[in-house]
């Protein structure tokens, strides 16, 4: 029981016990932050969903509410799954969430619910209601399995419009509702977006993005500087995925930008355990919040003998890359304020098979902030034209990842953070970089988050996540941010262009056993321009 305990993550969000999934519905209402989310009140597996309800005033610190919406009526009686808010005007909160009304067909009869606070006065929204003119959508015979997940409305021309996920065979569906009232909501003729081959869209979430600067809008806002951002979670591959591109009001259609890959080897929030995330526009403070859900990667006979399962990861601040192509999303700063002890280097050179302890910390729930500098690009390995061929495009770094890992030498890299590190190095968990020479720049970076060597316990799922970094290195520099917390390993590159999420457990690497080093096994010289480590205080987590 003390591995189970060690486990337990100190500054994520998690109930104090039972299995969680998805975010649902995060808002700010009248200075509350709230964050519902999908719960299993009897027990560590997936079932019997319900939506938990917790509130925060800094999205750091959280004390729960009782569920906000439970399966008690013929509209919803064998789960309440995921879906989203919309605050009407008059600071009016509705939620939109799915309904099941029959186990069969597998996974479950879907239909579209909506549900209201019983007092608006009450900033913690505690009890909310299903009015008995549920269910407002039905699905057709067709989609009855695979009709879910709606998102928060917008407006057009004078109507509500809101998009639920859905499938044809393996094309994604995205279908368009709109309405006068938020109550009669009739099928547009048309989706939103659909996506061949690629299977169901889960968790569909659609929002502007200031072109101009870092600023979060409004889900109202549909024209002007800005952008959309059309994101699924794609259940066949589980990672979330996005285009970037127009909403084009005339047509009311989505569609991605010219370059932008719309499949399973389009853009990821997070190259890693990362899944059914839901944005939110946070008016306090003008800009955009992205909650996304990391599973276990554990079997389920742990979750059952730990008693919980499921985390969701630190809230990311998300805006448009000046260069329009990509997202960034970084922590929101509130993290911040549970730095505690901090210690620095600055200006320490790494040779060729060098390791660096950053001791002084409490490395197995900490911060850390490291700038890479390095003489030039000229020692960057070749890359492989091979592995094009070898691995499908949607694998295809992690694939190089659980090829290359650290262990292997390189030119310029592998270099980065060995986190979770057991005393001998029995276990580590490795963020890095290994730059390559090759004339495709978008494949000249690769960032590994590899769990392989992390635990001892070769039972868990151990993946060498991957991501390539779109960055020309031109000022010879790359900067890396992990958040580390006993069994999770959130790392953000260069300012949150590339960003994975790996869950692990050390059997041996735990609380004060734990230590924390900076590496470099490539032949270049790889200096730690500056690096600044904290450890991370408990906040009140529910
Ligand atoms: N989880 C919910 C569904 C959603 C899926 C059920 C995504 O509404 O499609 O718990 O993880």
């Amino acid at each position: 029981t003390e591995i189970q305990e060690a486990h337990r993550t100190g500054y994520h969000f998690q109930p104090k016990q039972n299995w969680i999934n998805d975010p649902n519905a995060p808002m700010f209402y009248k200075g509350i932050y709230h964050l519902f989310y999908q719960y299993n009140p009897k027990g560590s597996i997936w079932g019997n969903i319900v939506w938990a309800h917790s509130v925060s005033e800094d999205l750091i610190n959280w004390t729960p509410l009782e569920p906000a919406i439970e399966p008690s009526k013929p509209f919803d009686q064998f789960g309440c799954w995921s879906g989203s808010a919309t605050v009407l005007p008059d600071d009016k909160p509705v939620i939109l969430y799915t309904g099941i009304t029959a186990e069969q067909p597998e996974p479950g009869y879907q239909v579209q619910n909506y549900a209201i606070p019983e007092d608006t006065s009450d900033p913690y929204l505690t009890k909310w209601i299903k009015p008995d003119d549920n269910p407002i959508i039905k699905p057709t015979q067709e989609n009855a399995s695979a009709f879910r997940d709606p998102t928060t409305a917008w407006m057009l021309n004078g109507q509500w419009e809101m998009t639920v996920g859905s499938k044809q065979d393996m094309v994604g569906v995205s279908y368009l509702y709109r309405s006068p009232d938020f109550i009669n909501w009739t099928l547009v003729d048309h989706p939103l977006h659909e996506t061949e081959n690629v299977g169901m869209f889960e968790c569909p979430d659609f929002y502007p993005v200031s072109i101009t600067g870092e600023n979060g809008l409004d889900t109202t806002v549909i024209e002007g500087e800005i952008k959309h951002v059309f994101k699924v979670s794609l259940d066949m591959t589980r990672y979330d995925y996005y285009t970037i591109g127009k909403y084009d009001i005339e047509q009311d259609i989505y569609i991605p930008d010219e370059g932008m890959i719309d499949s399973w080897a389009g853009l990821r929030y997070d190259w890693g355990n990362f899944y059914a995330s839901k944005s939110f526009f946070d008016p306090s403070k003008n800009r955009r919040v992205i909650w996304g859900w990391a599973n276990e990667s554990s079997t389920i006979d742990e979750y059952v003998k730990k008693g919980w399962a499921g985390i969701q990861c630190i809230p990311r601040t998300v805006w448009l890359d000046p260069s329009g192509k990509q997202l960034l999303l970084w922590p929101v700063a509130e993290l911040e304020t549970l730095r505690d002890v901090n210690v620095q280097l600055s200006n320490v050179e790494l040779n060729q098979g060098d390791k660096v302890e950053v001791e002084g910390i409490t490395v197995a729930q900490a911060d850390v902030d490291v700038v890479f500098t390095f003489p030039s690009l000229d020692k960057a390995e070749a890359y492989d034209n091979a592995w094009d061929e070898t691995y499908p495009p949607e694998t295809l770094a992690e694939n190089i990842c659980g090829v290359m890992g650290t262990t292997k030498q390189g030119g310029l890299g592998p270099f980065g953070l060995l986190t979770l590190t057991s005393n001998d190095f029995e276990e580590y968990t490795p963020v890095f970089f290994r730059v390559f020479n090759t004339p495709n720049t978008n494949r000249r970076v690769l960032m590994c988050s590899d769990a392989m060597p992390s635990t001892l316990n070769e039972q868990e799922y151990r993946p060498s996540f991957g991501g390539f970094v779109d960055l020309d290195l031109a000022d010879n520099k790359i900067s890396l941010r992990s958040l580390i917390d006993h069994s999770v390993v959130e790392s953000f590159a260069a300012g949150g262009k590339t960003v994975i999420t790996s869950r692990v457990y050390p059997t041996l690497a735990i609380n004060e056993n734990a230590h924390l080093h900076v590496f470099n096994n490539g032949t270049e010289i790889v200096t730690i321009e500056r690096l600044d480590a904290w450890s991370m205080k408990n906040p009140m987590m529910n």
